[in-house]
């Protein structure tokens, strides 16, 4: 009888899947509610009919109220916005339109003061044409000749030849948005 019991305990742990309780604490963006914001529609604080960093702080109350315990924004270094900011030019300073890097500070500082974390939306992967690392890159400048993949065009032979207009290397299609 005892190896009995002992029998149908290991099957019952074995085919049940008893599972014991998760002994890990998650992390703060496991079970964090996140609220993306882009900068640019999101609230005008001056009516100049762009959304910016003083829009965002000034929301941040409301924010707080709906729960969220973190704010995404998407990028908003200084760019020529042609693909939503996702085309950085300066990873050093902000867009201008979206103000200062102080309000940047001040939103910052102020969602931390009501236990919002902020998540930058960074982007490294790529950058806007108008870089100057990508400006010095397509002109085959030493250091730079390799920070981007290059391809040749589709008909390189006749570009080379004929000063034929190039056609791109692949399908990959540009999306420009407002602006
Ligand atoms: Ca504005």
């Amino acid at each position: 009888m005892y190896w009995a019991c002992i029998l149908i305990t290991c099957i019952q742990l074995t085919y049940c899947k008893v599972l014991v309780p998760p002994t890990t604490v998650l992390d703060w963006w496991q079970n964090s509610i996140v609220y993306e914001i882009f900068p640019l529609s999101f609230k005008d604080s001056n009516g100049d009919g762009s959304g910016d960093f003083k829009g965002i702080t000034e929301k941040l109350d409301y924010i707080v109220d709906l729960g969220v315990t973190a704010i995404w924004l998407t990028p908003f270094f200084e760019s020529p916005l042609e693909s939503g900011g996702y085309d950085i030019t300066n990873y050093l300073d902000v867009q201008h339109v979206f103000g200062t890097l102080d309000d940047f500070k001040d939103l910052l500082n102020t969602a931390h003061s009501k236990n919002l974390k902020v998540i930058m939306d960074f982007v490294p992967n790529h950058t806007s044409d108008k870089h100057i690392w990508f400006e010095k890159s397509a002109k085959n400048e030493t250091v730079y000749a390799d920070y981007y993949i290059w391809k040749d065009a589709k008909n390189q032979e006749e570009v080379i030849k004929n000063n034929a207009t190039p056609i791109v290397p692949n399908n990959w299609v540009i999306l420009k948005i407002y602006l």
